[in-house]
């Protein structure tokens, strides 16, 4: 892998609910990608693009930090990381160039259904379990509500039951597993897709060119899918 390469270098998610709407997308561009299954890096055979395949969590901060050139995630994960690093004053610039029409989610704040839930106010005084504390706090903040955030990297819907917490602040898409533990959605803080991101200061004349060619093709794409 070498960083002075002028080849695009592109992130995306190796393992996880974007990653295949990530590679169809990228392969209906035209793109010729040989993923082998552990590697960090493909080639892309026809264009001078590589591939990074990491975890979601690490896209935007490799855009950001301008390690990688493009990157495909969750908005939910990006705004997170943005958030996280205007409070650390960490580089926190990119652009988005495309809305994808995949890995659309909620996040939303949940409680036990048998708990009684007036509107946030509610929450005052509540311990709640997320993966996402900056936008929870940002949501709490606006709204005016003291409540004490825990963060989660996993299991955020088992919080409750397992004592840790009032309530929850976690992705929702079909609502079954908020269902399954015994949990209603009482708010929606956060409407998320993928997205389309590259970094700010990109300036390779050859890598710009690249990008131009590529973006008519998959907003063709996303138009296609509609
Ligand atoms: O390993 P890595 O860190 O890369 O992956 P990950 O496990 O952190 O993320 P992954 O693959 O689960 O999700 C990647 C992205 O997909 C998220 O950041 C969102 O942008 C998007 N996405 C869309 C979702 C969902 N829908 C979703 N339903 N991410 C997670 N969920 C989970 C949610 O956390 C909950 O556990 O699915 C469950 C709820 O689903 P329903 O259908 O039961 O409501
Ligand atoms: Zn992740």
């Amino acid at each position: 892998f070498n960083q002075n390469s002028n080849r695009l270098r592109i992130a995306m998610q190796k393992s996880g609910r974007l990653s295949q709407e990530s590679q169809a997308l990228l392969g209906s561009c035209g793109l010729k990608i040989n993923l082998r299954e552990q590697r960090l890096i493909a080639h892309v055979e026809n264009m001078a693009i590589d591939i990074l395949r990491v975890r979601d969590d690490d896209i935007p901060g490799l855009v950001m930090d301008g390690v990688c050139d493009l990157g495909i995630v969750g908005e939910n994960v990006l705004e997170e990381e943005s958030l996280q690093r205007q409070l650390d004053n960490e580089p926190c610039d990119y652009a988005v160039l495309s809305r994808l029409n995949f890995g659309g989610c909620r996040l939303s704040i949940a409680v036990q259904q048998e708990s009684a839930y007036d509107g946030p106010a509610s929450l005052n005084g509540k311990t709640i379990a997320t993966t996402y504390p900056r936008l929870l706090n940002r949501y709490l903040k606006q709204q005016g509500v003291q409540a004490r955030i825990v963060t989660l990297k996993g299991s955020v819907e088992v919080a409750p039951r397992a004592g840790l917490a009032d309530a929850i602040c976690d992705l929702v898409s079909t609502g079954a597993t908020l269902e399954a533990n015994g949990l209603k959605e009482v708010e929606v803080i956060y409407r998320s897709k993928a997205v389309l991101i590259q970094r700010k200061d990109l300036a390779d004349a050859a890598q710009l060119k690249l990008i131009n060619t590529l973006m008519p093709r998959i907003n063709a794409v996303m138009q296609a899918n509609e």
